[in-house]
């Protein structure tokens, strides 16, 4: 008789009680988490903050400071929090270097909080004193912008539910704004906002689309948020796949425990930040961040450099059907393409880095894109080109056109997009389109699917994505339809076969 009585075993739970249980591999906050109070909030709880800000400030605390944990808030998903709040606000950094895995438990993030379910209790922490620092990582669409001129897009339909509910807010100005509403009126000082997304001037970006809603909502407010709120910019610099079941499998057996919701990184990691912060910040400085006057060189080097060469790669790869970034850096022609876009259309833009050598960061970046540990998926990084491709790969472009050269590689990736638009090949492969612009790109895709010239113009129409400087210069246009016409007739192996005979 097969014995009933026996329950399944079931891992035990990362959390506070057990960090002492740990195996003496793992490493873990060096600090008592009980002495810690929040001083930042950070938006955005995604992969990318756990493995960047998250660990900065694991350091810093680390170090003796204790009045800069962090409490993480999603503004939409709460699946996130779902895995977190039973940890304690725990979890895993698994970083991986080749066939290396170490296994770090970070502790900087005391709680996780979902802004639409719990709406009252994050503004009311928001509103709080000791919160002197809000950071945000919610992708380039979170910022409700217009990406061709960085504006707030009045129309978008968040901004308007906020503007005619902004005490109810869900979008990232609305929600921003609204806390600072509250400490105005309870004579607490502003919270400094540091952005950590992937946009030029980040800071810039927040501070437009955060004033502009202000004004919008009453023009009072907005003068005192852009008199009185510090916008600093910053740089970060950490790649960071989806975590996937076989990653959770892997921590739970360095562990000994459970963690629902690790995150994997490379080892790799630079934060630059822009050093305004009026009513103070941790001591990131003490722990690798580079604090700076002017973070412009190196975000513009990180932006098109590494963010631009990712995106090449993703839609290359998915018309290819090559899965990850790793497995594209072992194709015979992607690496040569890459290496064409830094030293032809890219490098050439990159203002002088300090203390960089901006051709040695490409040479890096090879490296680091070819690392085997790191399963990116080429799907992930295709996501919301209608956002990345303006700050990554058509800013550099317009640049190059200004001094009379012709983008060489640039093209080839926006033909690459196009062709990706169409979700699916003649070989009867098919994927999605994730875009907040997908409805509207994927009908142009669908209705000019056979017809290169014509897809290619409907889509340089798209003014939100291609301002004139790119969709009036007839060379580029050109170079484009051309190199849509080969991906769609021939395939991309011909296509990148051609592209490279010099
Ligand atoms: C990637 C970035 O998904 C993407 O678009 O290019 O997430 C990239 O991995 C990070 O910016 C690296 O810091």
């Amino acid at each position: 008789m097969p014995d009933t009585t026996r329950k399944p075993t079931v891992a035990k739970r990362l959390g506070n009680a057990r960090l002492a249980k740990l195996p003496a591999t793992v490493a873990r906050p060096a600090y008592d988490r009980k002495t810690v109070t929040a001083g930042i909030v950070h938006l955005g709880l995604g992969a990318f903050s756990r493995a960047h800000l998250g660990v900065y400030t694991d350091d810093v605390l680390a170090q003796g400071a204790t009045d800069w944990g962090v409490v993480g808030v999603n503004l939409r998903s709460p699946d996130v929090i779902d895995a977190l709040k039973p940890q304690d606000g725990l979890y895993t950094l698994l970083c991986r270097d080749g066939g290396v895995d170490t296994l770090r438990v970070i502790g900087a993030f005391l709680d996780a909080m979902s802004a639409s379910d719990q709406l009252d209790d994050v503004l009311t922490l928001m509103a709080k004193p000791e919160i002197r620092i809000v950071t945000i990582t919610v992708t380039e669409k979170g910022y409700c912008h217009d990406p061709a001129t960085g504006s707030l897009n009045e129309a978008h339909p968040m901004v308007q539910a906020d503007l005619a509910n902004p005490t109810r807010p869900r979008s990232l100005p609305g929600l921003i704004v609204e806390a600072l509403r509250l400490r105005r009126e309870a004579g607490v000082p502003p919270f400094t906002v540091l952005s950590c997304d992937n946009l030029p001037d980040n800071g810039k970006v927040a501070r437009r689309v955060v004033t502009r809603f202000a004004e919008l909502r009453d023009p009072d407010l907005g003068r005192f948020i852009g008199e009185t709120v510090a916008f600093p910019s910053s740089m970060v610099d950490r790649i960071t796949p989806a975590t996937r079941d076989i990653d959770r499998a892997a921590v739970r057996a360095g562990l000994g425990m459970t963690d629902a919701w690790p995150v994997v990184s490379e080892p790799f990691r630079q934060w630059v930040i822009e050093d305004r912060f009026p009513t103070g910040r941790p001591a990131w400085d003490k722990v690798g961040a580079i604090l700076t006057d002017d973070v412009r060189p190196f975000e513009t080097m990180k932006l098109r450099c590494l963010n631009g060469a990712h995106s090449t790669l993703a839609y290359l790869s998915v018309l290819a059907g090559i899965e990850t970034v790793a497995d594209a850096m072992a194709d015979p022609l992607l690496p040569k393409v890459i290496r064409h876009l830094w030293d032809d259309d890219l490098i050439p833009t990159v203002p002088p880095v300090p203390g960089t050598d901006v051709a040695a960061y490409t040479r890096a970046l090879e490296a680091r894109f070819r690392n085997p540990g790191i399963r990116h998926l080429t799907l992930q990084i295709s996501s919301d080109g209608s956002q990345k491709l303006g700050p990554r790969l058509l800013a550099p472009a317009i640049e190059r056109i200004a001094v009379g050269k012709a983008p060489r590689a640039v093209p080839l990736t926006v033909a690459a997009w196009m062709a990706f638009l169409r979700q699916g090949d003649d070989k009867g492969r098919n994927w999605l389109v994730v875009d907040p612009m997908a409805a509207r790109l994927t009908a142009i895709a669908k209705r000019h699917a056979d017809d290169p010239a014509a897809l290619a113009d409907a889509l340089f129409a798209v003014s939100d994505i291609f301002p004139v400087a790119i969709s009036g210069n007839a060379p580029f246009r050109k170079a484009t339809t051309q190199h849509l016409r080969s991906l769609l007739a021939r395939g991309v192996p011909a296509t990148l076969s051609a592209f490279l005979v010099p």
